[in-house]
């Protein structure tokens, strides 16, 4: 269907989750609704908020401005602005921006009579930053175990927290996120591979399609998983990768405190060793 047609049959009233039809319209290309409305709403005031933290912070420098959590003493009450109170509320409007979007996300998709896949797959990316700034802050007592908002900043942050657990990597949650992460890149760089050598064949050359596809894999390995398949795979390696790191983090303080490497004695004290 050509692309004007395709926007008769797309650009249709209702799908809103809330008020009706009030913003039920287009801007150019993009749709408003209420959500819409929501994001730009907590993106405006949580920009605003961390131009003003870092005019506070004493560097433009980009890599070193740093807009830090209370400290711990506050617990889990309000800080003064420059006391952290200014990352509490950017928070809240990131975390308000974040979610208005996966809504608006949701009114597309019942708009054009589509599965809710993508809004469920960013509601993971959400869910991963919520339980750094919010939950695992919240079942530890204080906001201060949030990581700051700056590009190095934050990066300290995950070394730190890491290193206060000794050694990250025998945390077997995070064992199985990286493996998801690395199966998930070794998956889109067959995936992409065997795609563009198909459907992007060199001058001179046809334009090959699935078959040639299914068989390239069952030469090699004796197996296809299908050009459905595949993308099936690809979103449970993605949200499994996510969600293990959410896992991770938030079981690190929380619900283990000690090294991660001592973590593994129950292994030892298996009694098939003696
Ligand atoms: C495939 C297929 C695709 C693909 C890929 C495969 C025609 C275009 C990449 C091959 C994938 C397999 C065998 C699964 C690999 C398993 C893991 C855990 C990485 O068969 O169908 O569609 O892109």
């Amino acid at each position: 269907m050509a692309i004007l047609s395709f926007e008769k049959k797309y650009r249709v009233r209702g799908g809103t989750l809330v008020g009706g039809d009030l913003f039920d319209f287009w801007v150019g290309p993009f749709y408003v609704g209420f959500f819409g409305v929501t994001t730009i709403f907590f993106t405006a005031v949580g920009t605003a908020l961390i131009l003003w933290g870092a005019a506070l912070g004493g560097t433009w420098n980009v890599w070193q401005i740093n807009i830090a959590p209370p400290d711990l003493s506050y617990g889990l009450g309000l800080a003064p602005l420059r006391e952290g109170g200014l990352w509490q509320l950017i928070t809240v409007c990131a975390t308000g921006a974040f979610v208005s979007w996966a809504l608006r996300e949701v009114e597309i998709c019942r708009k054009l009579g589509m599965g809710f896949h993508v809004p469920f797959a960013f509601s993971f990316a959400i869910l991963a930053y919520v339980t750094l700034v919010i939950v695992r802050p919240l079942l530890m007592g204080a906001w201060g175990h949030g990581f700051p908002y700056g590009i190095l900043s934050h990066l300290d942050w995950v070394s730190n927290t890491g290193y206060q657990y000794l050694h990250f990597h025998y945390n077997p949650a995070h064992m199985l996120a990286i493996t998801f992460f690395f199966t998930n890149c070794l998956a889109l760089g067959m995936h992409g591979g065997l795609v563009l050598s198909a459907s992007n064949p060199a001058p001179g050359e046809t334009y090959k399609t699935n078959e040639h596809e299914n068989t390239y894999f069952r030469d090699t390995i004796g197996y296809s998983i299908g050009t459905l398949g595949i993308h099936r795979l690809g979103l449970f390696l993605a949200l499994s990768a996510v969600f293990w790191s959410a896992v991770c983090i938030v079981i690190s303080g929380p619900f283990w405190t000690r090294g991660w490497p001592e973590w593994w004695t129950w292994w030892l004290k298996l009694p098939i060793w003696r």
